[in-house]
């Protein structure tokens, strides 16, 4: 029976271009799973899309001279592109500023409003009178309340690391401007997270997500309290009350509602108005989250409440495989420091599919975990080259000179060759079950595993010596026959996390596309069916190469 999944990945700050660690977080696993569902013949469904409101577009825009909306739409169509350029496969990709997006960012609130779980509150902010405007902390600079250092943050303290409310800070000043800033009265909603607790509670009590994700959220619930839900900025979500001029909600109350807003774009551009409410209405419908560690709680703990404090019932999130972080060459990515890749010139020189490969390997699922050039020549040479690329090209070149490319006939089977079948069965239930528990590093594992087993037994087998006297001239038939059901496998097994190579390798052996999982198992080779002449699928990578990135890399950081 086909189920229904609802399958997301953190909507990105369109304010940069995506870079590795978000990939190997959110964006490549969601879209490895979704693979793997659709294979299983599910009704999967993969949203997404830019999340552009909040202080952390205006700022950025700022720095860079533009408009808010001119930085979100560069950065929008740039990451798109670069998506595409990954075959990371949304069904839908959307953005917050997207018109629709507003109409049920705004029936939350107004329902929120009305059953009781939203409250205003005047609270003094720090405003600055040159500029007319209220200051987000990320806009503040003044001195530390704790240790004195002068030019701290508005939300902690380079020098001691304390932390604090903007307002706390002695002589605060615009980041911007320079300019002192004052205390002003402003009145904000808040929702009140802390009446959802037991409610949180209880839901909460049969989830069997991953420690981290557990550990974390289960404390952060003994302490919830009320948390604004507006600012004062006029970039975001219009607050749907009278005399809410110059005030907006808050980015992380309409960005997780952008998964709603996106699926039902989604499901009128590709089906029907209503058909949205089969993915989030229907409790049968599985919702998973992928994210980075980072927005757990948003995704684990207010998105929830959120929807638990609407009239409409909901889904509530069922998976959240929250991954950890990835590193560069030991230090975090960071775009300002220079330590960093230029995805767009990256996906120039090397494929889509070895990038996949590679993140898959190191994804940060129970520890951070790195990014190094030497790995990635490590993955594709060794591995994706060495083993995959060499067992597909091994046996096609074989076939060619000793059955003119035809499936030969299979007869008399041994004990190693009965032996190699069922391994290759059980590699495949392997697979299966890391993609199910949302492990891409299984996954590669078992890959890897696939082809160093048909290499394994095609070396044991040594089908040229068969093939030199007629009476040994059929266990060298079986012998490539079999290795063509190990590479079946291997493209089936392969293909969520390197599509492209996948799609080739079913094409080389003549198996049509587009089959699901069961069908692909189950698939027999005829004998006399057309092979074709094997071509590389993957790319080797010279040592000058990845030395040439390093230096790259090394002078950027030092520029
Ligand atoms: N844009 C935060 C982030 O990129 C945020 C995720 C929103 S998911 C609803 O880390
Ligand atoms: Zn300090």
């Amino acid at each position: 029976m086909s189920d229904r999944y609802l399958i997301t990945a953190a909507l990105l700050y369109a304010n940069g271009a995506v870079h590795f660690g978000h990939l190997a977080g959110a964006y490549l696993p969601a879209d490895a799973y979704t693979r793997y569902r659709k294979l299983r013949g599910d009704d999967a469904v993969y949203i997404c899309g830019s999340d552009e409101y909040g202080v952390a577009i205006t700022l950025s825009a700022e720095l860079a001279s533009n408009t808010p909306k001119e930085h979100v739409d560069f950065y929008h169509k740039l990451n798109m592109e670069l998506f595409k350029k990954l075959n990371i496969n949304f069904d839908h990709y959307s953005r917050t500023t997207h018109k629709e997006h507003d109409i049920p960012v705004q029936e939350f609130f107004l329902e929120l409003v009305e059953n009781g779980y939203i409250e205003e509150k005047v609270t003094e902010q720090l405003y600055s009178e040159q500029d007319n405007k209220f200051l987000a902390d990320r806009y503040v600079i003044g001195t530390c309340p704790k240790c004195k250092a002068e030019n701290a943050r508005g939300d902690e303290c380079p020098s001691c690391a304390a932390s604090y409310e903007a307002t706390d800070l002695i002589d605060p000043r615009s980041k911007m401007t320079n300019s002192p800033l004052v205390l002003k009265p402003t009145k904000n909603w808040f929702m009140r997270f802390d009446l959802f607790k037991d409610k949180l509670l209880t839901w909460l009590s049969d989830k069997k997500w991953k420690p981290n994700v557990l550990n974390f959220v289960e404390e952060y619930v003994k302490d919830l309290r009320p948390r604004a839900i507006t600012r004062d900025s006029t970039w975001g979500v219009k607050i749907p009350l009278p005399d809410t001029e110059g005030k907006v909600l808050y980015v992380w109350f309409d960005a997780p509602i952008g998964y709603i807003s996106a699926t039902k774009e989604w499901a009128k551009l590709t089906k029907n108005e209503d058909a949205w409410k089969d993915y989030w209405l229907d409790p049968s419908t599985k919702l998973i989250h992928f994210i980075g560690k980072d927005n757990i709680p948003f995704h684990a703990i207010f998105f929830p409440a959120m929807c638990m404090g609407q009239n409409k019932p909901y889904k509530l999130v069922d998976e959240i495989p929250a991954n950890e972080f990835l590193n560069l060459e030991g230090k975090q990515f960071s775009k300002s420091a220079g330590w960093y890749i230029d995805l767009e010139k990256f996906l120039d020189e090397f494929s889509a599919d070895q990038v996949r490969y590679t993140l898959a390997a190191n994804a940060p699922e129970s520890s951070d975990s790195e990014f190094t050039f030497a790995d990635f020549q490590m993955r594709c040479n060794t591995e994706l080259v060495g083993k995959f690329g060499n067992l597909v090209n091994r046996t096609l070149v074989f076939a060619k000179k000793q059955t003119d490319l035809k499936v030969p006939v299979v007869e008399n089977l041994e004990e190693i060759d009965e032996k190699f079948l069922k391994d290759i069965e059980k590699l495949t239930q392997d697979a299966s079950a890391a993609y199910e528990s949302f492990s891409l590093r299984k996954a590669t594992h078992v890959i890897m595993e696939l082809a160093a087993l048909g290499n394994v037994y095609f070396d044991a087998k040594k089908p040229w010596v068969d093939a030199k006297q007629d009476e040994t001239r059929h266990r060298m038939q079986n012998t490539i026959a079999l290795c063509l059901v190990c590479l079946k496998q291997l493209a089936l097994i392969s293909a969520p996390i390197v599509p492209e190579a996948s799609k080739e390798l079913f094409e080389l052996l003549g198996v049509e596309q587009g089959l699901s999982w069961d069908k692909v198992v189950s698939y027999t080779f005829k004998s006399g069916d057309h092979l074709k002449t094997p071509k590389i699928l993957f790319a080797k990578i010279e040592d000058e190469v990845i030395e040439k990135h390093l230096e790259k890399l090394h002078s950027l950081a030092k520029a």
